[in-house]
């Protein structure tokens, strides 16, 4: 690190001492801009790196909401508005008891420089609250979002900030949200993505996070004259991303074999077949059930409980040839990442936001296997979500396969864009510095273009 990257990050730890997350992830992008900053000094004259770590603007507040019971339940919501120097806030909103100030300023940093590779005029924002979606009535959520909205609608709008889904946020939740929207604002605007496909979402917007992460693999693989075609796959997660990783690995003809939720994973080595997935889609999507259930089902598999004290998650210690991390952030720490190693898998692609501890990311780059850095490969999702803001502004729609086109002519421009870089700054085959630098630049430029604001 330069002395530069070095004060720079002295002085992040110290203002932001109670958020690890967010530390963690400056001190990644950080550690990719030493030679960006050597060549171009003005980055550091205008202090773009000291801006770009501070939120344009935080709000945090009160969403208070009645249950089931007729008792009174109290939950903190928040939205960070990181940066607008390219577009509108953009960003999901995470419903989740872990969710706190640090979790979704981290969501947020890496939001900006993942918008920006999607080429797409997109800020980077990111919301939510530590509700727990867990074990509540269909009302329950509905009053919760009903009250979140009563006050996030003084914050946002269709050109401020875009909210969309991410953890324990799906289409019932996104519903809630946007009908509470219309009926203070009495506008039917596009102000938040991932709506249902019959008032304004687009087609694939579901799918696009899960599919753009397998798009973003092939396109790795295709550069070692590999393809999909029988690999097998561990998968973490069961939600929106890991089902549509699923889908899509089964698509291009590889076998996943795992999948996981907070309580444990199965393991199911006769591969988790289109029918399987359909169980897990109505188990998790519906039922709202347990992953474990998947064993009563198919006897083929085997179900191990997390245990959280344990030093490493055992999803990770199956031999596969591609792992695909996507439930949450830093669920392959140092051990996991050298159990992967050892396994034999030659692909880590990351549909869940930083999902590797930065002990870990070293160690599959100087193992030099394939790693898909998420905010290069779970762009999709965000991606799609600026397709849906173009066909609401146009008051237009486009079928499922013109949308899908969009998105793998996305991703594979992330690829190339990672890849071109990493190129020219003297890192070859990194995508992770490929990928921060790219979006780097491109925040950075307009930022001076801008001037000091
Ligand atoms: P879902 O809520 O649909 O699913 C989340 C899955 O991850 C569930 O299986 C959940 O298990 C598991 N999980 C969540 N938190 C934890 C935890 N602390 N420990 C262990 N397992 C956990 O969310 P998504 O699929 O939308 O999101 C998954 C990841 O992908 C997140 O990192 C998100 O930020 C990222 N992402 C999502 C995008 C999207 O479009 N939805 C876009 C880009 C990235 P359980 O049910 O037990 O909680
Ligand atoms: O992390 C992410 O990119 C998302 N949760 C999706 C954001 C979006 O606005 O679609």
């Amino acid at each position: 690190m330069s002395n530069f990257v070095d004060s720079l990050m002295e002085q992040v730890k110290e203002k932001n001492q109670a958020e690890p997350e967010f530390v963690q992830a400056v001190e990644e992008v950080a550690n990719s801009l030493d030679i960006v900053l050597s060549k171009n000094p003005r980055y550091i004259s205008a202090k773009i790196l000291e801006r770009i770590v501070e939120p344009e603007r935080v709000i945090m507040f009160r969403v208070p909401w009645i249950d089931d019971k007729g008792e009174v339940q109290v939950n903190r919501g928040f939205r960070v508005q990181m940066n607008s120097a390219i577009g509108p806030y953009k960003g999901g909103l995470r419903f989740h008891p872990s969710v706190n100030l640090g979790v979704l300023k981290f969501l947020a940093f890496e939001q900006v420089f993942k918008n920006a590779l999607t080429t797409l005029p997109l800020g980077g924002g990111k919301g939510g609250s530590d509700f727990n979606p867990k074990g509540k009535t269909d009302n329950e959520v509905m009053r919760f979002c009903h009250s979140f909205m009563n006050e996030l609608q003084h914050h946002i709008g269709q050109f401020t900030d875009i909210p969309a889904g991410d953890i324990g946020v799906g289409g019932r939740e996104i519903g809630y949200l946007f009908g509470q929207y219309k009926k203070i604002k009495n506008e039917f605007v596009g102000v938040l993505t991932g709506k249902g496909a019959g008032w304004g979402g687009s087609q694939v917007r579901p799918q696009a996070t899960g599919y753009g992460v397998v798009y973003f693999a092939a396109e790795m693989l295709k550069t070692k004259n590999k393809t999909l075609g029988g690999k097998k796959c561990l998968i973490s997660g069961s939600g929106n991303v890991a089902q549509h990783v699923a889908e899509k690995i089964l698509d291009l003809g590889g076998k996943p074999i795992t999948l996981s939720d907070s309580s444990g994973f199965i393991l199911d080595e006769a591969g988790i077949t289109r029918e399987k997935l359909l169980f897990v889609k109505d188990l998790k999507n519906n039922r709202r059930g347990r992953i474990k259930e998947y064993t009563d089902k198919y006897k083929s598999a085997i179900y191990t409980p997390v245990d959280n004290s344990a030093t490493n998650n055992p999803i990770w210690d199956n031999k596969a040839d591609c792992a695909y991390p996507c439930a949450t952030q830093n669920e392959i720490n140092e051990k996991d990442a050298n159990n992967l190693i050892k396994n034999g898998i030659y692909l880590v692609c990351e549909g869940a936001n930083m999902p590797t501890v930065a002990a870990g990311v070293d160690i599959f780059k100087a193992e030099k296997i394939l790693y898909g850095p998420s905010k290069a490969a779970n762009a999709g999702g965000v991606a799609v979500s600026g397709l849906e803001m173009s066909q609401n502004s146009g008051r237009i729609y486009w079928e499922s396969e013109e949308v899908d086109k969009k998105l793998q002519e996305i991703m594979k421009n992330i690829h190339t864009t990672c890849i071109e870089t990493a190129k020219k700054y003297g890192t070859p085959d990194d995508y992770a510095n490929g990928a921060n630098i790219a979006g780097f630049l491109k925040i950075a430029d307009a930022m001076l273009d801008q001037g000091v604001v």
